[in-house]
């Protein structure tokens, strides 16, 4: 079975998308998401140019020797762009070999571990009524898990807080929105947002925080220690990972769960995080990590040393990515949580889907293949719009992490 076509689709249904499609000459085709937010050209630029033309031709049944021909006979390993790029290759190749099969991919990767998938909703608001009641609404919508987020006083805006309420979306359009941070101001608020979801929702809910690598270890340590009374799942992106050795210092004073690596692309960036069980949940994706063959690694790797598999799943990660973590979540052992920012109807009309929310959890149908697809009509009506994340200064001006 040879792939006779490989095509990059950019497309921004509501926001940005790169879709890779592959097509065999038996007719089958897969899709990958290779969508990188606020740099998505330069992916699809990377396969354009470097991996389309080596994929025609190539055996599309040969995914692992594909993986090893993109990463190692780059010469240039790792990094963002092309750990993305070989993403979407593994992920349209996998969707092939389910297809081929007649078998969806969970079913390839050893069956289902578990009967559904849990999911955390990511509640947000300007003050702490307000996120009580987008909890509430969450809790009422029959999640289990909820992530909280809160605006803070003296701050104009910050990560996760967001006007429309169902779908967070922080890209902007044309440049990037210069937020202000102030470690400070959040370590003194922060803890009493907690402190007042649960003495107003209890504890059979389980509640998540993302601090998107905003403090420094010491003082992710003070946090995880304040908040230990309202038991989290996980305290999320603490610091800046870079660092790995930076966790040993959190791990030494906090027994709240911690969970890192939306932006780490591969097993070497977890390495040390996951061996001296410095962390308790595995965060990349499907799309940012290689793709389902690298990340079955890295969870394999998690697993033997009490690490689970917490993937990301924010909207810039495409409906492809989700059905691909699905398949993934369904059969590892050592599943934990499922990020679930809901897509726009927009989205979900140019990517036709097989996974459903019901009671807290995902499930996907049982297709064959991923469970989803890219409808390229659909797509050509919405095109690119170059779009930005924030950028992030402390009071001073100093550049921060966003
Ligand atoms: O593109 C960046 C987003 O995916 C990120 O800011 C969202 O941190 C995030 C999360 O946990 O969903
Ligand atoms: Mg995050």
């Amino acid at each position: 079975m040879k792939i006779v076509d490989a095509r990059v689709i950019v497309c921004s249904p509501g926001r940005n998308f790169v879709t890779l499609r592959l097509e065999t000459d038996t007719g089958l085709t897969g899709v990958g998401d290779a969508t990188m937010n606020g740099r998505e050209l330069a992916v699809a630029a990377y396969l354009e140019h470097h991996v389309c033309p080596l994929l025609v031709g190539r055996d599309a049944s040969r995914i692992e020797d594909t993986w090893q021909y993109l990463y190692k006979g780059a010469y240039w390993r790792g990094g963002p762009v092309g750990m993305t790029a070989i993403a979407a290759v593994d992920m349209a190749l996998w969707d092939i070999k389910g297809k081929a099969a007649g078998m969806p991919v969970y079913d390839l990767l050893g069956g289902r571990s578990r009967d559904r998938v849990l999911v955390y909703g990511h509640a947000n608001g300007e003050t702490i009524p307000e996120v009580l009641e987008w909890v509430g609404r969450y809790v009422g919508d029959g999640y289990r898990a909820v992530r909280v987020q809160c605006g803070i006083p003296g701050i104009a805006s910050t990560y996760g807080v967001s006007s429309d309420k169902r779908y967070y979306e922080p890209a902007d359009v044309d440049a990037p929105t210069e937020n202000t941070w102030s470690s400070e101001r959040y370590l003194d608020f922060v803890p009493s947002v907690i402190e007042a979801v649960r003495d107003e929702y209890g504890f059979d809910v389980h509640l998540l925080h993302d601090v998107h690598h905003r403090l420094r270890p010491i003082e992710a340590a003070q946090l995880g220690k304040r908040l230990e009374p309202f038991r989290l799942f996980w305290l999320e992106d603490a610091i800046p990972a870079e660092l790995q050795e930076g966790f040993r210092i959190i791990r030494r004073h906090t027994t709240t769960p911690l969970a890192v690596g939306e932006v780490l692309p591969t097993i070497w960036d977890f390495r040390t995080l996951i061996v001296e069980q410095l962390i308790d949940y595995v965060r990349t994706s499907v799309q940012r990590a290689g793709g389902i063959s690298h990340l079955r690694k890295i969870a394999a790797l998690a697993e033997v040393h009490h690490v689970r598999l917490g993937c990301h799943g924010a909207t810039d990660l495409s409906p492809v990515t989700m059905a691909a973590a699905l398949n993934v979540d369904l059969a590892v052992p050592n599943f934990g949580i499922q990020e679930f920012m809901p897509h726009t109807d927009e989205t979900y009309e140019v990517f036709p889907r097989s996974y459903d929310y019901r009671d807290g959890h995902l499930d996907l149908a049982g297709e064959p293949g991923l469970g989803v697809d890219i409808d390229e009509e659909a797509a050509a009506r919405y095109p690119y719009r170059p779009a930005y994340l924030p950028v992030n200064r402390l009071e001073d001006g100093t550049m921060h992490s966003w």
